[in-house]
């Protein structure tokens, strides 16, 4: 909006200019939602505590987590809230990729926030069934692929990191496949999302590399240099990660351990959607997986876990799945496993950034 508004005053005063850069916005989008979220944010919590909006706690989990019963939760309202807002402000509203992923986020929150309210309501964890979750996220995911591809062509090619010239012609399945990557993405940050900082953490550094690739991208003369695609107007989707990088530090602030506030589904859900989307817009599809390593792990270990458990009647590779229940159940203090998780995102990061240059 500040973009439509005061970019034409560049003719009264050249200052107004810099409102042209993606880069300017891309930061002042990262500074506004991360200052919504977290000057907002001890109001929230004291909301949240008045309307009892408390995490009920499993019982059959890692023990530690008993005393985290009543922590408020639901704090991806402000998260979404924040980079909604700060996009809304920061970004050019005539960019159809804006407003597609804005969509995902807010329809995967509103799906998060029917499932979270379900399981306050019945005080227990079973919220909105799975296949119902996977329904309507899926449902959404091909309404944003039909505002995406409705009069431009969609481009069933996927990028490999690391290798230049070889890109896999999905056809008419790269459809399923982007609904995929989505929807996978969603859930995969939700079973991430189990201890004090650990979905959010690798989150911001997942939307860091988004904010740069997404820019890069956009970008005629560095796509061309750098051999990536180059598509028109996904400059614009570096606001929106700037933004999710700034939304997400300033909830870091308060879900740092021990938190005083969980994302819960309507934050987990959103949150994965909407690097889901980021990823498909800007044709880095695959490299999700590398940047996103650590939500990856997570769902496999649940996968491996459940199908070696079915297949053998009750036997377990991991001590209990997802992952981080494991090194829990170690006695690995909850801190140091987090840390840890976040040491190991920074390294994929680093990692996929790399392959600008390694093709
Ligand atoms: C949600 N949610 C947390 C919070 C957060 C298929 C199955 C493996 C699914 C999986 C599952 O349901 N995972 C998804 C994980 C929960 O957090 C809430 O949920 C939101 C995210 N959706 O924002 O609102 C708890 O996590 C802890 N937490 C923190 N700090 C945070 O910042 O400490 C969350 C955020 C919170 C809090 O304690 O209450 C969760 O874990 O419930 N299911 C499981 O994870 C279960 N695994 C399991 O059954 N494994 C089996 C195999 C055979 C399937 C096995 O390995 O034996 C375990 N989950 C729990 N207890 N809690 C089982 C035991």
């Amino acid at each position: 909006m500040l973009y439509h508004l005061l970019y034409p005053l560049k003719e009264y005063f050249l200052l107004f200019n810099v409102f042209k850069y993606i880069t300017f916005r891309t930061i002042y989008a990262a500074v506004t939602a991360g200052g919504l979220t977290f000057f907002l944010g001890p109001w929230f919590i004291r909301k949240m505590r008045q309307l009892q909006m408390g995490q009920v706690i499993r019982d059959d989990g890692p023990e530690r987590h008993l005393e985290k019963a009543g922590t408020p939760s639901m704090g991806g309202i402000l998260i979404v809230g924040s980079i909604a807002v700060s996009t809304l402000l920061w970004a050019d509203l005539a960019n159809l990729y804006i407003w597609t992923s804005l969509f995902i986020l807010l329809a995967f929150a509103a799906i998060g926030l029917y499932d979270d309210l379900a399981k306050i309501r019945k005080g227990n964890s079973r919220g909105l069934p799975g296949k119902w979750k996977l329904f309507w996220q899926s449902l959404a995911v091909a309404a944003a692929l039909a505002m995406l591809f409705w009069k431009s062509p969609y481009d069933p090619t996927l990028n490999l990191p690391f290798f230049k010239n070889i890109h896999p012609d999905l056809g008419t399945l790269y459809i399923l496949f982007a609904v995929l990557v989505v929807v996978g993405s969603s859930n995969a940050v939700n079973l991430t999302d189990g201890l004090d900082g650990l979905a959010i953490g690798p989150f911001i550094i997942a939307a860091s590399v988004y904010v740069l690739f997404s820019y890069l991208t956009g970008h005629k003369g560095l796509a061309s240099y750098l051999q990536i695609p180059y598509i028109p107007g996904a400059g614009e989707i570096a606001v929106f990660c700037g933004a999710m990088v700034g939304a997400g530090l300033g909830f870091l602030w308060y879900n740092a351990h021990p938190a005083e506030i969980f994302m819960g589904d309507v934050g987990s859900l959103s949150l994965g959607g909407a690097l889901g989307i980021v990823a498909v817009i800007t044709k880095q599809e695959i490299l999700l997986a590398l940047v996103g390593g650590v939500f990856v792990a997570e769902a496999l270990s649940v996968m491996l876990q459940v199908g070696y458990f079915k297949a053998t009647g009750g036997k377990r590779i991991f001590r209990m799945a997802p992952l981080h229940h494991h090194f829990e159940l170690k006695d690995i203090p909850e801190p140091k496993v987090i840390v840890r998780f976040w040491i190991v995102s920074v390294l994929l990061g680093l990692l996929a950034v790399s392959t600008l240059k390694l093709r």
